[in-house]
């Protein structure tokens, strides 16, 4: 059996990073979001709330420093608190990666969190972690090394 692959009975809990971005926030949709992951089976296992600050921003979004959108998106996700929640469980970051719905939130399938609750590209409610090496590096945004 390979690394990733897992028997059916068994299974090794993942950790990956969500967050609810500035326009979820402003809209009350921290518990709805909540609820879903726990209906799903993922435990919460750290939240934290807070503002970033551009610094925080600019290193959270690193990745997309090149791209022509960056100084929009550390612009929007400073406007405002965001929640970032740690869920553990089973292929969390593929996992979670399917209940957040593809990326332009118009085009996210119904059901997903993107497709149920916003029409943003920018604001498109949620943020989460793509890989476990972006999970180790965006956790530290909200709980330190
Ligand atoms: P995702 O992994 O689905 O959050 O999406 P990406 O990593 O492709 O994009 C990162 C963030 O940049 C998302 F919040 C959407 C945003 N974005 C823009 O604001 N403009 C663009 O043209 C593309 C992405």
């Amino acid at each position: 059996m390979g690394a990733k692959e897992q028997s059916p009975m068994s299974s090794v809990p993942e950790e990956t990073l969500i967050v609810v971005k500035p326009d979820g926030v402003r809209r009350g949709l921290v518990g709805e979001i909540l609820r879903r992951f726990e209906a799903k089976g993922f435990s919460v296992t750290r939240v934290q709330m807070l503002t970033m600050t551009k610094a925080q921003a600019e290193e959270f979004y690193s990745v997309h420093r090149k791209k022509q959108f960056f100084g929009e998106l550390v612009s929007f996700i400073t406007s405002g608190p965001v929640v970032g929640m740690v869920l553990t469980g089973r292929d969390a970051v593929a996992t979670v990666r399917r209940m957040v719905g593809a990326t332009k939130s118009w085009e996210a399938a119904a059901g997903t969190i993107r497709g149920d609750y916003g029409l943003g590209l920018t604001d498109n409610t949620i943020h989460a972690s793509d890989s476990q090496e972006s999970f180790a590096r965006e956790q530290k945004t909200f709980f330190g090394k």
